[in-house]
């Protein structure tokens, strides 16, 4: 296999840190939690925060560790008072990966906003942009000298839109204005922050989830562009100077969710500001077909296909369209780089998960299929590193390398793990 030269694995604060002390503030997913709208609790999550040294032993051998800051560990209200603790245990955990040999990549905001921003209307509100800016200055201030390479955002459009659209993620609200703006605001300070994550030498792009779309039969073209429109050149189109797309843009002011009121002068410029990698997250693909009142919010049903055709998300393994998203990206984007931010599988089987090595290996064949024709791929991280808490999932959706007892906390390596591993060791 022709492979990217970094390979390693990811996770997310809120999904696996616990640890809520310290002074760390309160974020929007620890209030879903508090509100019992997560099937399991965030409250302890993996106790990464009191075990990382475990969870850092368990990565030696890796290339690179992709994790994230919570927003409310270094600032408590997301503006104001830095608390230094916070800072103090991301330096620890970063000294301990890079004393191990393994790169940290570093995302600072993975949907866990302090809720005291979310109380004053959260991304909807133009001064979090600001907000976000100065965090970054924080955080490159403080870990610039260890961190080389940063990730400004975790999929911008989950967020946006099931967030704020569908309103099954935190903070919970069902508004297109409000998703459109929270999108607009994201994007915005993402491309503020990247010349600051660059001061000190650092490498900067965003992670991009994506979802490649197909039509179900010809006559199917039109709502397939649609919708490919609405889930990946919305985010896509504006981080490579192209703006927001013409024919969403004209359907979103038609359909009264979008005026552009809220664009201003400067701001494309500002989110096409020059990335040194493109992050991609890359699951699933979709089949779209014609009618469907919510083919816009990805709620297609997916098409029949054979065992085991899907992951327990639901989601269909679909590697080829990987290798085929990649070479579009590269044909319509011209990325200096792409590093595949995140992709894996769950499945409960514990730690014989032959199933997702066999998913990992598909899809790392689709990565070395795009290398090989030319297309920039130069990083690779499966999600996740271990099990941990998929949101309003909780526990029960299984993406790790590494087996959890979530009442022991005993880590478990699966075979998954090992073959990761030793496909790193012997490449
Ligand atoms: O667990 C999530 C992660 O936080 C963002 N990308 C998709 C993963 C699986 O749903």
């Amino acid at each position: 296999m022709n492979l990217p030269p970094v390979l390693g694995a990811a996770t997310s604060a809120f999904q696996i840190e616990g640890g809520r002390e310290d002074g760390k503030g309160q974020s929007i997913w620890d209030t879903f939690s508090d509100e019992g709208r997560l099937a399991d609790r965030g409250d302890i999550a993996c106790d990464h925060y009191h075990r990382y040294q475990e969870d850092v032993e368990l990565l030696k051998g890796f290339d690179a560790y992709r994790m994230s800051i919570a927003w409310t560990r270094v600032l408590p209200d997301g503006v104001g008072e830095v608390d230094q603790k916070g800072l103090d245990f991301y330096r620890r955990l970063i000294d301990e990966l890079l004393d191990s040999g393994v790169a940290p990549w570093v995302t600072l905001f993975h949907w866990d906003l302090p809720q005291a921003l979310q109380d004053r209307g959260g991304w909807a509100n133009r001064e979090t942009v600001d907000a976000f800016v100065r965090y970054a200055e924080v955080v490159v201030e403080a870990l610039g000298d260890l961190v080389k390479n940063w990730i400004t955002h975790n999929e911008p459009w989950v967020y946006a839109t099931l967030g704020h659209i569908e309103g099954v993620f935190a903070p919970g609200i069902t508004d297109w204005q409000t998703g459109l703006a929270v999108a607009h605001h994201v994007l915005l300070s993402h491309g503020k922050a990247v010349p600051v994550l660059k001061q000190r030498g650092g490498s900067v792009g965003p992670a991009l989830d994506c979802r490649p779309s197909r039509p179900a039969t010809p006559d199917d073209e039109a709502a397939n562009t649609h919708f490919d429109g609405f889930r990946n050149r919305w985010y896509f189109d504006p981080v490579f100077g192209k703006g927001y797309p013409a024919d969403i843009e004209e359907t979103y002011r038609e359909l009264g969710r979008w005026d552009g009121s809220l664009v201003q002068a400067g701001d494309l410029d500002s989110i096409a500001s020059p990335i040194d990698f493109l992050g991609i997250n890359y699951y699933t693909s979709i089949e779209i077909r014609t009618g469907s009142q919510e083919s816009d919010v990805g709620k297609v049903a997916p098409g029949p296909g054979p065992p085991p055709g899907y992951t327990e998300m639901g989601w269909e393994i679909t590697p080829a369209a990987l290798t085929e998203f990649l070479q579009r990206v590269d044909r319509e984007y011209s990325p200096a780089s792409i590093v595949i931010t995140e992709n894996g599988a769950s499945y409960s089987d514990g730690v014989e998960d032959q199933r997702r090595i066999d998913y990992l290996q598909q899809h790392l064949e689709a990565v070395s299929a795009a290398r090989d024709s030319g297309v920039p791929v130069d990083g690779y991280f499966v999600w996740s590193l271990m099990d941990n808490l998929e949101w309003v999932s909780g526990f029960t959706q299984r993406f790790g390398l590494i087996d959890i007892d979530f009442d022991t906390q005993v880590r478990s390596p699966k075979a998954s793990y090992h073959w990761y591993r030793d496909l790193i060791a012997n490449r």
